[in-house]
This record gives structure tokens, sequence and C-alpha cells, in this order.
């Protein structure tokens, strides 16, 4: 080690459940490299596709480093640098004027995934105790995983379930609705030595994605429809008299009606339901009977439907009938967030009175005249948000004052009024929990911000500051903020502090290891797990709807070289995606007269993009998929998958349905290749 090199411990902050631990090498108070913690249980070592290229990423030469004013029309994107104090100054006036024009309810604050912190992001809300004390709407975040959260919660008090580590001792692992390759590999680890075991791992996904690649069995279900697979694998179970009578009798409400709803779903009826064949339905019924313990992952796939929190539901009833929720390695793993039980004090009482919330997930309908303010960060919704087309028409308003907190000119920072330059995750401090592991992360700055950034926090001191707020709470630093956190007083959290978390850099909660969530029963209000009341099963808008014009139904999850639209600029790994690109069945392609690496208009009522086909038997005929991550303005056609996504709502909690709708594709006028 030369003279003035460290190793900073730090916290991978991006919506990937496996929050990494990493270290940076710092060289004369510069990041010369990053990797993953070779110590740390969960990252072994290993970063990502993506993450591999985070420093390179940080000093991109598109990265922003100075306020900015808009002086071209909204949408232009063109803009001049201004100062700090200008910008402050600038923002005060306005937000003065609003407030008292409207009241502060005539202001959004639009905060995204962009980071996970409990400090600067989207965990522990940041900067909603200076919206409180300005009186502005609340923000519902439910872009992600409402839906699914509310829909494990009915069945089992909790979206909490399974350690993902003990996947290594399932016997029968089903990857649901998950590409795990893809959108959380760590979890690949455990699975590949439960196999090493003998464990039998089934992909249950519409398309063939490198996850089912790898797995010893793919189920490629009709998309919307896996309640339906649920119900019809309990009943082979229940044919083969496997259920765990004992465990149903003590731990279970609403055993009758359940099963009542399970003989109603044989095979043959299943089959014609999730367009798998009988067969294969009743071999995992048989597998899953005489298994144990089974795995399930399930992650955010399935709950981006109609019916997608019911399917979450009525997946996390199978354990309870088969009574794996008794053995380590059995159960249903989502996501761990709910058992970081962080003391997020958002200070309610600094409101003067109550006020509205707006929702995430309905952003084109909630712009309407009564929001004055669109105050953007960590998010970009010009990208990530459905309804792309009247998103653009509402941010062209001339009456909305556009805020973005951003790091890279995305497609949203081009509507900004005002434009703030934001640290990246190298430059200032956070407090993180995985979504998919059980440890707190603690991530040290690195190196100093570049040219004028500064993170989330330091910008609303500065701002309060300037407006001359008065409420103290306001003015609470970095480590104060993480110490208040930290003050739960929750048993797991007992002798966590920001001094142990600084020099360990992450600390497992104090559970038992291995970790079996339900062992002594439910947090629901029976304290047992609850099968109704309800539907079981509701399909999805493609699985229900008349097909019509648009026939064909999309699905855009995770692309694997970006995460959501972050890194959608980095040219390596632009040029790796290779796309945006378009899976097309053969049969749907012969159809349409699209051949291979042509381009296709993707198109239904609310808009169209363009992208490259690619004629795959990945794709069951009837189903077409993209995914989400690419920017509009560097991409053909200058629009992205979000443009023919539908802003209608998930059965539970107003989530959105980016795997459910309907689009019909014809080729482009030129074949040139993208
Ligand atoms: N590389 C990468 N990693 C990511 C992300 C990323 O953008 N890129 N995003 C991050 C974020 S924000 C999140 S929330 C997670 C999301 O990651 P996941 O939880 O994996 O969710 P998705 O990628 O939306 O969808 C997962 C799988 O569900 C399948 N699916 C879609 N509809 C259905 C259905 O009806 N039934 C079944 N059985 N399967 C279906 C899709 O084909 C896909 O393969 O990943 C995180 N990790
Ligand atoms: N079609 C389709 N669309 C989807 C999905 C899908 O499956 N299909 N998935 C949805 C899901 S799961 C999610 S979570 C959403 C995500 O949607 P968003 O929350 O909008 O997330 P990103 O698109 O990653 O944009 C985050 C932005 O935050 C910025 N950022 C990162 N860190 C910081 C910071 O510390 N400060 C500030 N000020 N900015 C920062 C990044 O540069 C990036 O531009 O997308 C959704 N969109
Ligand atoms: S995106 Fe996920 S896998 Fe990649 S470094 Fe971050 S936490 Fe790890
Ligand atoms: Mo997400």
């Amino acid at each position: 080690m030369s003279l003035g090199e460290l190793q900073v411990l730090g916290a991978c902050p991006l919506d990937c459940p496996d929050t990494c631990s990493w270290v940076v090498t710092v060289r004369d108070g510069e990041a010369v490299k990053m990797r993953g913690n070779p110590d740390h249980p969960y990252t072994r070592g290993a970063l990502c596709v993506k993450v591999n290229r985070y420093l390179e990423h940080t000093r991109a030469p598109d990265r922003i480093l100075h306020p900015m004013r808009r002086v071209g029309p909204k949408g232009s994107g063109r803009f001049e640098r201004i100062s700090w104090d200008e910008a402050l100054e600038e923002i005060s006036v306005r937000l003065r004027g609003i407030i008292d024009e409207h009241g502060g309810e005539a202001i959004w604050p639009y905060l995204g995934t962009g980071t996970l912190g409990y400090v600067q992001g989207s965990e522990g809300m940041a900067g909603r105790r200076f919206w409180n004390v300005l009186g502005a709407s609340k923000h519902f975040l439910n872009i992600c995983s409402t839906a699914g959260n509310i829909g494990l919660a009915r069945t089992n008090g909790t979206a909490g379930g399974m350690d993902p580590e003990t996947f290594a001792l399932s016997k029968l692992i089903l990857l649901w609705g998950t590409n795990t390759l893809t959108s959380g590999h760590h979890l690949w680890k455990f699975i590949q030595e439960a196999r090493a075991a003998g464990a039998h791992v089934v992909a249950i996904d519409p398309i063939r994605t490198r996850t089912a690649e790898q797995a010893d069995e793919h189920l490629p279900i009709r998309p919307g429809t896996d309640a339906a697979l649920a119900l019809g694998l309990l009943n082979v179970v229940l044919s083969e008299g496997a259920e765990d009578r004992d465990y149903l009798e003590n731990h279970t409400s609403g055993w009758e009606g359940f099963r009542a709803e399970i003989l109603r779903h044989p095979p043959e009826r299943v089959a014609e339901i999730t367009g798998l064949p009988e067969s294969d339905i009743r071999a995992l019924g048989v597998r899953l009977a005489h298994t144990r313990p089974t795995g399930i992952r399930a992650t955010m796939g399935i709950q981006r439907h109609a019916g997608g929190g019911t399917a979450m539901r009525t997946i996390a009833a199978i354990p309870g009938v088969t009574g794996d929720w008794r053995r380590p390695g059995g159960g249903v793993a989502y996501s761990t967030t709910a058992y970081f039980h962080l003391n997020i004090d958002s200070r309610e009482d600094l409101l003067a009175a109550p006020v509205r919330q707006l929702t995430m997930t309905r952003l084109a309908e909630g712009l309407d005249e009564s929001v004055k303010c669109l105050w953007v960060y960590a998010a970009n919704p010009m990208g990530s948000t459905s309804a792309q087309e009247r998103v653009r028409e509402k941010l062209l308003r001339e009456d909305l004052f556009t805020v973005v907190m951003e790091q890279f000119p995305t497609d949203t920072v081009d509507y900004a009024d005002i434009v703030l330059p934001a640290t990246m995750q190298t430059e200032h401090t956070d407090l993180h929990a995985g979504y998919g592991h059980m440890y707190l992360m603690w991530n040290e700055p690195a190196v100093e911000p570049p040219g004028e950034c500064l993170s989330t926090m330091e910008t609303f001191r500065r701002l309060a500051r300037h407006m001359g707020l008065t409420e103290p709470s306001l003015y609470d630093s970095d480590l104060e903020l993480a110490e208040q956190l930290l003050a739960s007083g929750h048993p797991s959290l007992e002798g966590v502090t920001v001094d142990r978390l600084r020099k360990e850099g992450w600390v497992r909660l104090n559970v038992p290891q291995p970790f079996v969530p339900f062992a002594d029963g439910f947090p629901t209000p029976s304290g047992k797990l609850e099968f109704g009341p309800g539907p079981a099963y509701v399909p999805s808008h493609t699985a229900s709807a008349e097909r019509g014009p648009y026939p064909l139904a999309l699905i855009t999850p995770a692309s694997h070289t970006f995460l959501n639209t972050t890194f959608g600029n980095n040219p390596e790994l632009l040029r790796r995606s290779k796309g945006p690109l378009i899976l097309v069945s053969p049969a749907d392609a012969a159809q349409r007269g699209l051949s291979d690496g042509q381009r296709a208009r993707v198109f239904n009522d609310n808009g169209e993009f363009e992208a490259v086909v690619e004629v795959s038997d990945r794709v069951r005929p009837g189903v077409v998929a993209s995914t989400k991550g690419h920017w509009r303005k560097l991409s053909p056609g200058g629009a992205t998958v979000n443009a023919v996504v539908d802003e209608r709502d998930a059965d539970m909690g107003r989530g959105a349905v980016y795997h459910d709708n309907l689009v019909e594709l014809s080729p482009c006028a030129s074949r040139r290749r993208t």
C-alpha cells in the first residue's frame, strides 16, 4: 500500500435487493478502484456488470457539476450555469410565491429510487421534514413493490419472508417471476449450494430468461395467471394428501374457504388458464407435495400486473398448506425490508394541517393545475413512469415550476427549470439495508464531491437556511440522522451503532441464524396465516381483455445492463444492451413480416416506441418482451417502453402495471439497425 492510500467501505445505493458491500481504494484523494467486499457474507467479493463501472460513471463527461437554469423552451435541455446562491434564491422566491398563492400542497416532492439510502434517499424519505414544514403534498412512493407488499401482508401480516441465505437449505426452489441472474445475482451462489446438495430449481416466467436457461426446468406461463398456477399446484398437493394438517389447524385461518378455491382449480383447468401443459403442472405439484423444504423466490415481476397483489398473496399461501414456514429453507422470499425496524422520523408533527397525498405511479393524472411545483429527486419519471407521452405533455406546462436534483442530464432534466447537481455514492454518507438480505450497511464517503455537487440532505439544509426556516431538526447532520434512524429501540438493532457500522461496514440484524420468521406465528391480527377472505385469482389485463387491435401482451422487466434508467447513458453498457430490443416469437414475427434485426414500431393507444426485433422462441406466441432502462433521447424514435404502458392500477396499492399491456408491432420504414 503506498503512502496516502486508503480502503474505504461503502454500500451500493441502487434499487437492487443485493445492496452490495464495496471497497474503494483511494489514492491521493482520488478513487482508483472499487471492488465487491470479499468479507461480506452476501456480496462475497463480486459486484455486477453495471456497478463494475460505477467509478467510471462518477467521472463521466456528462456528469452534472453545477446548478443550472433553463434558457431554452421546456424540454429542450438548454441551460446556463448559475451559482448555488442564485439557484437557492430563485427557488426560495418561487416556492414562497407558490405557497402564498396556492398553499403548500401545490408542491409535489417526487422522490424516486435512484438511491435507497435511509439518509439521502427513498428508504428514509429524505427531505420529508423540509416538505412538512412547507406543508407540501405527500408522495406515495409506490412505483416498485407496493402491490406485492400489500398482497403478502394480507396473508402473513408482513411482506418479510425467508432470509434469502436460507435458500442454500431448500430442496426444491421455485424462481417465480424473478430474473435472479439479472436483477440480484448474489442469490445464485446460495441456489448453487442448494443444488450441490441435490435441490431441483424451477423457473416460472413467460420469458426464457438467462435465469430460466440455468434452471433445471422452465414453465413458460401465460402472463398474469400465476395465482391460478399456485391453486393448481396446491390442488395436486391435496390429491397427494400432502397438506400439513397440524400446521393448517394450529397456524392458519380461513382454510375451509381456501381449500374450496383450490378444489375449483384442478390441473386440467389450470392448464387452460396458464397455457402450460397439464402434465407439467401435475409433475411440479407432485414434486411440491413431496419435497420439504420448498423455497419460493418471488420478487417484483408478478405484481406489476392487474392481479399482481392477489397473485403474491396466493403464492404466500403455499407454504401455509405444506407447512414449509416451519423449516429453514422453506417459505417465500420477496423482500426483507420489513425486518429493518429503523426509526424513520419524518416529523409529521411539523405539518400545520393535514395534506393530500399524490401517487408516484399516477404522475400524468396527478400533474393537474393544482400542482405548481414538481420537485424531482433521485427519480427519472420521463423514463421510468407509465404514460410517457402524457407525462411529457404535463411537464411542458408553462405554469409548472420544475426542479430536478440530478447526477446526469436525464430525459427528466430536459424539462427542468432549475437543475441542482447531486453527489454520487462515493461522495456522501449513507445508511442502507438490503431488501434481499439481513444486513445493515454503512456507506462512508470515499472522496470529495466533484464540482459543486451536494448530497440530498445538504441541499435541503442549505435551502432551509436560505429560506430562513427555524425548525431545528431541519439542520441535523447526516451522522445525527443516522443515529436517530438506529435509535428505534427494536431488539433486532440492539448494539448497532453508527460507530460500529463505520468501523465494520455492515452488521447483521440480531435475528437467529438460520432465520425462520414465522416459527412462532404470524404478525397478523389472528397470529395465524390468513388464507382469506377475498379472491385468490384475479387475471391480468392481458389475460382477460379483448385483444382487438392490440393482440400482443408486452412484458418490460429489468435490463441486464442498466439499473432502471441509471447507466442508460453509459456508452459501454448501452452498447452491450444491444437495444432497445423486442423479443418476438417466430410465429408472431412471420405474421407481421418482421425479421430478426429489423426495426419495429411497438404501439397502442398510449403511444409508440421503436425497437430492434429479436425473433426468438424465448417468448411464447402472443407475448413480446422488451426491457426498462433506455433513455428517450438515446433511442431511435425518441421514446421508450413506457410510451405504451397504461397509467392503470394493479389490484393493490395502486401499483403500476408495467408487464400487463397490449400492443401491436409493425415494421419500421427503414431497415437500418440502430
Ligand atoms: N440488472 C438490473 N437489475 C435490477 C434492476 C434493473 O433495472 N436492472 N431493477 C431493480 C429493481 S428497481 C427491481 S424492483 C428489481 C426487479 O427485478 P425483478 O423482481 O426480477 O422484476 P422484473 O424484472 O420486473 O421481472 C422479473 C421477471 O418476472 C417475469 N414476469 C413478468 N410478468 C410475469 C408474470 O405474469 N408471471 C411470471 N411468472 N413472471 C412474470 C419477467 O419476465 C421477468 O423475467 O430488480 C432490481 N435489479
Ligand atoms: N417499463 C417499466 N418501467 C419501470 C419498471 C418496469 O419494470 N418496467 N420498473 C419500475 C421500478 S421497479 C422502479 S423502482 C422505477 C424506478 O424509477 P426511478 O425512481 O425514476 O429510478 P431511475 O430511473 O433509476 O432514476 C433514478 C435517478 O436518480 C438519480 N440519482 C441516483 N442517486 C441520486 C442521489 O443521491 N441524488 C439525486 N438527486 N439523484 C440521484 C439517478 O441519476 C437517476 O437518474 O422504475 C419503474 N419503471
Ligand atoms: S446493483 Fe445490485 S448486484 Fe450490482 S453492485 Fe449494486 S447491489 Fe450489487
Ligand atoms: Mo424497483
